[in-house]
This record gives structure tokens, sequence and C-alpha cells, in this order.
């Protein structure tokens, strides 16, 4: 398989790569593409030097598939130029998600939606991932009226920039500012812009990615995204009102039986899902699953993942893997 990964050199594209490796995914070539600067420059893969090559020199390869990380507005402009070749692109931006002629995916969802057809296939947001995959299997069994999340979300989140403003900040040193405002020792309610309704678009995406990859417009979901200095992973807390009566017992085993997700939750042993222990890993830990004593049929729970691996590389590479499993590429 003859593999392009758009944005090879950034936070996320670095994931990517590592992703593939792990995986075994079957690359016979790589072509890492990034910013003209870039160009020439030297990746390491499998053991493998491989040069770092122009968006042009990868269309004109024709691969079967790319995995784009590089912004919304890159992605926009290149993918179709990928699809005209015949490429898959699987698009880690915000760019196609909301279009309604494409495919918002998270494998263990919807993936057997996706046809030969579809050609350009959205990756959600990371936040988006990581509630959905832990909520899909109750909402199947329970459904779900409506979602108040709130987020506490990585600094990997936003890019290097942010992991150095923190880093910099915590060494007492000047340097490029990713945020208004300093995120060491702080907490800042604003991720992504606002938008006319005082939401920002992370909370937005939230909303809106979750009805579609769910595919119930019927679901309430509201959200307050915050970033917090941490790096490892992104942190939820979740409360869900579902329409039928559950047990709590009902609720562990279907989490238990959730492809993807692992339960963490033993609170007498202090056992409790924490960025720390998401970093490096592909699972969603899910805990302090309890009921909402204040009103009937409501869960609180507390969600946390890599958000550079199943909120992002993970989730891509799941869905590269599953048009080479099911023969759509
Ligand atoms: C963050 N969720 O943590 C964002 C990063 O729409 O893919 C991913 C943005 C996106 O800042």
């Amino acid at each position: 398989m003859k593999i392009a990964v758009i944005g090879a050199t950034g936070l996320v594209g670095t994931e990517m790569l590592k992703v593939l490796e792990e995986r075994n995914f079957p690359v016979t070539e790589l072509l890492p593409v990034a910013s003209e600067r870039s160009v020439g420059n030297i990746i390491n893969f499998k053991g493998q030097p491989y040069k770092v090559v122009s968006m042009e020199t990868a269309i004109a390869a024709k691969p079967e598939i790319a995995i784009f990380s590089a912004g919304g507005s890159i992605s926009k402009e290149m993918a179709p130029k990928f699809a005209e070749v015949g490429t898959f692109v699987v698009d880690n931006s915000s760019a196609w998600r909301m279009d309604p002629t494409k495919k918002l995916v998270v494998p263990e969802i919807n993936a057997k939606e996706l046809t030969p057809e579809d050609k350009i296939i959205a990756n959600p947001n990371c936040s988006t991932i990581q509630m959905v995959l832990a909520l899909h299997k109750l909402h199947e069994a329970f459904k779900i009226k409506r979602i108040v999340v709130s987020t506490y979300q990585s600094v990997t989140g936003t890019g290097k920039k942010a992991v150095d403003q923190m880093l910099n900040e915590r060494a007492g040193k000047q340097g490029e500012m990713a945020y208004a405002y300093p995120i060491d020792l702080n907490v800042i309610p604003h991720i992504d812009v606002f938008e006319d309704n005082g939401y920002t678009k992370e909370e937005m995406k939230m909303v809106n990615e979750t009805k579609k990859i769910m595919g119930d417009d019927s679901i309430q979901v509201t959200a307050t995204a915050v970033r917090i200095p941490v790096m490892g992973g992104h942190s939820e807390s979740v409360n869900v009102e579902f329409e039928r009566d559950f047990s709590l017992a009902e609720v562990y085993r279907l989490l238990n039986e959730t492809e993807g997700v692992r339960v963490v939750d033993d609170v007498k042993n202090l056992q409790y899902p924490m960025p720390k222990d998401a970093h490096q890993q592909d699972d969603v830990l899910v805990g302090r699953i309890r009921l909402d004593e204040t009103q009937p049929r409501t869960l609180n729970m507390w969600i946390v993942a890599d958000n550079l691996r199943k909120g992002a590389a993970t989730n891509a590479v799941q869905i590269a893997e599953y048009l080479v499993a099911h023969k759509l590429v």
C-alpha cells in the first residue's frame, strides 16, 4: 500500500507514523508530506529513511491512501486533488466533518457505512471521539436523551507551539504564545474560536459531530471545553440522561463489552482514569461511573483518552485498516 501522510512532521503526523509502524500497517511506500521548507528533510519509518516530499509530488505518485493532518484549509484545497487521482483521503481536520456528502467515522461505531465511493472520509474531533466511543453501546441499549459534558483538554491538542508555551512558562523562559493567556498554573475556558451563540467551535463540534456519528439528531448535547496545563490526554466529565431505565451493572457490562474502551473504576483502591495513564495508549479509559442522584435515568462518568492516539492518529489509521480489510481500496 502506497501511503501519503500529509503534515508528517506535526504532533499528530508524527503520531500517525508511529501508529502505522506499531500496527504494522502494510506500507510498501511512504510519502511524508510537510511544508515546503521541510521538503528534502529525512524522517525515519520502520528503520528506513524517507525524504519529505511536496504535495504535488505526493499527488503525482497516486497513493492508495492519504492521511491528512495539516489543518482545515490545506485539507479543503488538497483532499479533492488526491481524491481526483483515486486516493482515499482520511482527513483529521474539521474541513469535511459536517459536509452531508462525507462520512464522519469512528470505526467501532460506523465504519460499516463506508463504500468505495467515499474518497474523502472525515476523522472526528478528538474530544468527540473519546466521548462517543464510551457512550455508543449505552445509547443503543438505553437511548441517550441529553449529554452535559465539560472537557479538560491537553495542550497537545493545540500543537507543538502550545506544548512549548507551557514548558517555557514552567521553566521561567520567554517564548512564543500559542494562547491568549499563560497556560501553566492556569485553566483557559476557551478552545478554538468563539461562535455567535457564545459557544466555542470546539464545543459545537462535540454537539454536532456526536449526532452525526451516532446517526441520531435527537441526542441533545451541551458542552464546555476547557484547556488545562496537561499533556498526555483529554479528560471529560460527562453527565448523560437516558430515555430508558438501566442498572449500574448493565452499564459496566456494556462498557466492558465496548471495543476500544477500558473501565478503570475502583475508587476504594483509588483507581480512576488520568491523562498520565492514557498517554500513548489506544484505549479510551472510563471511570467514576455513578448514578446522578438528582434525577432518574442519569449517569455521571469520567472519560480520558490520549487525544493524539484514539483522538486522532489511531482512529485515522483504524479507518485506513478498515478500507484495506474490507477491500474498499
Ligand atoms: C484541541 N480538539 O484539543 C482540538 C484539536 O478539530 O481536529 C483538534 C481540532 C480538530 O484543541
